[in-house]
């Protein structure tokens, strides 16, 4: 992949960007040399598992959905109709790898081994994500739109000083990738940090979940090329990739890691995809998209196709499917019951986490919150 053959495709510009696709809605296998080469290592069982992880994304999602709505939980965004683009990126990671997420990338933190509840407690207001970066390599969601991307270039710059790339040792070299969306791909961090990771050329991975709306504002609002040209701009290779093909979506991005952990610098991944549900619960995209739109994209579903593609192959059996679909159930029941008995923070655990040391400023706003907060308790007792 060079930047004028992928990225720079404006001299004889095809009509249609070039989409890497490896299985069609059906679920049919689209071969693809270069691409076959990259997942020739991936078994049945790797497929199965791939499955499983989109099937229980979708379902820690829809429940998230349902205890918003029962007033368990503040807010949540869902992921419906990008776990492809979610488990299949994140299925292209190492252990040493580092993931810098937005707030929607729920299936990739389920990959990377976050408890499920860790997400809705934060979305419950009961905590501020109590994961550990270090140990799931997953960092802590970003609401800021874009801000992410200059972490994670940073935290790359970081992994090119500590030598960690291009060594040829695969336990060793390390990537970064950082998660974002067509929105965010007009912000100022993120073109910043395009031309931060391209000068230094760092060793992260620029994934962008093209969804098609930055809440009610449509694509054709950001950008007048594909978004995955904009990377030639800034010297460095971009990809379209389908978004709802989960295979395709592991070969591009375990290129594009590579890449990094190569010394090669970023790429820009764009992961054409459709956001199925509301930007978030307080959303009703039903004032701004037509229902079409959303029935087009039904039929590119990212689970069904994988469940097209595994029957076709004899890769699954009925028992395999029911198997995953009782385990879902049980996760639901799981969640459904923990997320109502998280506790309450208390009032003045919001001091604890400002700062490492607490500031003379914060030890006196607590106290102050403190003697407030003491004062209804000898209101009741007078
Ligand atoms: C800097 C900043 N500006 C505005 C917002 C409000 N906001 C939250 S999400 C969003 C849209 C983001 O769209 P996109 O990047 O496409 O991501 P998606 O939500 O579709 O996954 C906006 C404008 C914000 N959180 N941060
Ligand atoms: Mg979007």
């Amino acid at each position: 992949m060079t930047v004028e053959t992928v990225a720079d495709a404006a001299g004889g510009a095809p009509p249609e960007p070039e989409l890497v696709q490896l299985l069609t809605p059906e679920g049919q296998r689209v071969a693809n040399d270069h691409y076959d080469a990259l997942i020739a290592d991936i078994t049945g069982d790797d497929v199965r598992g791939m499955y499983r992880d989109l099937v229980l994304a979708r379902r820690v999602d829809s429940e998230a959905v349902a205890l918003q709505r029962q007033g368990e939980l503040g807010l949540w965004a869902s992921l419906l109709g990008q776990e492809a683009a979610q488990v299949g990126s994140a299925r292209a990671l190492r252990q040493q790898d580092h993931v810098f997420p937005t707030y929607r990338e729920h299936g990739v933190a389920l990959c990377c081994g976050v408890d499920p509840l860790r997400l809705l407690a934060l979305f419950r207001g009961v905590d501020q994500g109590l994961w550990d970066p270090n140990e799931t390599r997953f960092h802590l969601y970003t609401i800021v739109v874009g801000a992410q991307t200059l972490h994670a270039t940073g935290y790359a710059m970081g992994v090119q000083r500590d030598g960690a790339i291009g060594t040829g040792d695969p336990d060793r070299d390390a990537a970064v990738i950082a998660y974002f969306g067509d929105g965010a791909s007009s912000q100022g961090d993120v073109n910043e940090s395009f031309i931060w990771a391209s000068v230094t050329n760092a060793p992260v991975v620029f994934f962008c979940q093209n969804n098609q709306w930055a809440i009610s504002e449509p694509l054709e609002r950001q950008t007048r090329v594909p978004l995955y040209r904009r990377a030639g701009g800034f010297g460095f290779p971009g990809v379209r990739v389908d978004g709802n093909d989960v295979l395709a979506c592991l070969a591009v991005t375990r290129e594009a890691l590579q890449r990094a952990r190569d010394g090669e610098g970023p790429t820009l991944v764009e992961a054409f995809t459709y956001r199925m549900g509301a930007h978030t619960t307080t959303d009703d995209p039903t004032r701004y998209r037509l229902n079409a739109d959303l029935e087009h994209w039904k039929l590119k579903d990212p689970i069904e196709r994988v469940r097209a593609y595994m029957i076709r192959g004899d890769l699954a059996d009925q028992a395999f499917l029911d198997e995953v679909e009782a385990e879902s159930e049980q996760l639901a029941v799981h969640l459904r019951a923990a997320c109502r008995e998280l506790p309450d923070p208390t009032p003045t655990s919001i001091f604890d986490h400002v700062y490492v040391e607490p500031t003379p400023d914060l030890v006196a706003q607590r106290d102050a919150m403190t003697a407030y907060l003491d004062s209804f308790a000898e209101e009741v007792a007078r």
